[in-house]
């Protein structure tokens, strides 16, 4: 059986990190094998890029686009593939979903463009399950002001992130057989207990 690719994914402050330990815990207490991720990032590359991305000067957005996908293609070549191919999952914590948030809805970039680059560099690859944890912009921008010097995103105002959460929220009604969209203003048990209940499900349908 090839594995399956989980993606996680939400905007500023919803709690990725806090999460994703959550779900690794989850595939380890079944004693099924996984390998967690990120993006931008997840190769010596892609970790090359992801610093140019967040900490380097002002950029044009199609650069920031393209650095995006160049990240990417080494992922999906190097790791996401070859792991998949032999059964392993994958729960990379952004995908390219952050891409049509960030650089679609966020930056104003064509939806077009993002497609085409989509295509040429995942070919038929896409997600098989996506969990989009999604609160008001407020919220998620209250829970990460204390993390110290902001990235280049993270630098952005309201009206950024407004537009990259319905960018999310969009992808998530335009897919819903692959997105399942968690209330993340909620309790953190209440949270996970929804987390759990949507692997669970997922689990179930793999057999
Ligand atoms: N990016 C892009 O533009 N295009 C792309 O294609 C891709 C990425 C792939 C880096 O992402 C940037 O890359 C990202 C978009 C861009 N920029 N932004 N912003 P990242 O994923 O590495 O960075 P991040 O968004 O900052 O994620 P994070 O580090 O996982 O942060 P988080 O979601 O805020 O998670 P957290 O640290 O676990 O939670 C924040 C705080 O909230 C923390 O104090 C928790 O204890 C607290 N928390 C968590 N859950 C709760 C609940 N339920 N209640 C109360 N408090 C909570």
């Amino acid at each position: 059986m090839t594995g399956q690719l989980i993606t996680l994914e939400g905007g500023e402050g919803v709690g990725k990190t806090t999460n994703l330990a959550f779900i690794e815990r989850y595939f380890d207490d079944r004693g099924i094998p996984l390998l967690k991720t990120r993006e931008p990032g997840g190769t010596p590359l892609g970790e090359n890029i992801r610093e140019l991305l967040l900490q380097g000067d002002a950029m044009d957005l199609k650069a920031e686009l393209l650095l995006v996908f160049a990240a990417r293609a080494q992922h999906v070549a190097a790791v996401i593939r070859p792991a998949l191919s032999v059964g392993t999952w994958v729960l990379s914590d952004r995908f390219t979903d952050a891409s049509y948030a960030y650089q679609g809805g966020g930056r104003g970039l064509s939806l077009e463009m993002i497609e085409t680059l989509e295509r040429w560099v995942q070919d038929m690859l896409q997600p098989d399950l996506t969990l989009l944890l999604d609160l008001p912009v407020e919220t998620g921008m209250a829970r990460a002001k204390d993390r110290g010097r902001p990235d280049r995103f993270e630098s952005e105002q309201l009206d950024f992130f407004e537009r990259v959460r319905a960018a999310y929220v969009g992808r998530a009604k335009a897919y819903p057989q692959r997105f399942r969209r968690i209330d993340a203003s909620q309790a953190l048990e209440t949270v996970q207990a929804q987390i759990k209940s949507h692997l669970d499900a997922f689990l179930e349908r793999q057999g």
